[in-house]
């Protein structure tokens, strides 16, 4: 019987490691999501951006930092909905300001980060209201929602950026660099 003994342990440590490989890919521990921001179709700018979102281990908090390069008279950024022609649809989130949900004109020319702060449920709206943080981690991180900055002279949106949908369940950053819409 003895004989067995290290057999079963290295089975036990492998079974182990599985489970834990496997907790940690759900639980999702540190996962982030990066979301590049560049010119909506149509529309001349020099300004870019990006906005980076990490999600708080026990999935209720998304921080967020937004930070822009030559973006003139910036007046909101939002978290939207992904529309069927690949533009933004209905407002998620409010992430400039980074309080309340009413324009702020920043008048000039900026670079730097534009907005830094932490999304929580109750903050969500339209088609995310009542729904749950992670849900909207997910939706950015898999492309089904994404960033757009609005300024004074492009109020329909300036600036516009989405993930590339991914199959990939379990790697955050895979699609997060990529632009495109
Ligand atoms: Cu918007």
């Amino acid at each position: 019987m003895r004989k067995f003994v290290p057999g079963l342990l290295a089975l036990i440590a492998i079974v182990a490691l599985f489970a834990a490989g496997a907790s940690w890919a759900n639980k999702g521990h540190g996962e982030s999501t990066k979301v590049t921001l560049a010119a909506v179709t149509g529309v001349k700018t020099s300004a870019t951006g990006e906005a980076v979102f990490n999600l708080s281990k026990d999935g209720k908090k998304l921080k967020y930092k937004l930070t822009v390069k030559k973006i003139e008279n910036v007046t909101m950024g939002h978290v939207h909905a992904l529309g069927a022609d690949g533009t933004p649809a209905a407002i998620l989130v409010w992430i400039y300001p980074d309080k309340g949900t009413e324009p702020i004109l920043k008048a000039g020319n900026f670079s730097g980060v534009l907005a830094e702060g932490t999304i929580t449920a109750d903050k969500l709206a339209g088609p995310s209201k009542g729904g749950t943080i992670k849900d909207l981690f997910e939706q950015i991180e898999h492309g089904k929602a994404g960033v757009a900055l609005h300024t004074k002279q492009n109020g329909g949106g300036e600036l516009w950026g989405i993930n590339k949908a991914t199959k990939d369940d379990d790697k955050g950053a895979s699609g997060g660099s990529s632009p495109g819409y």
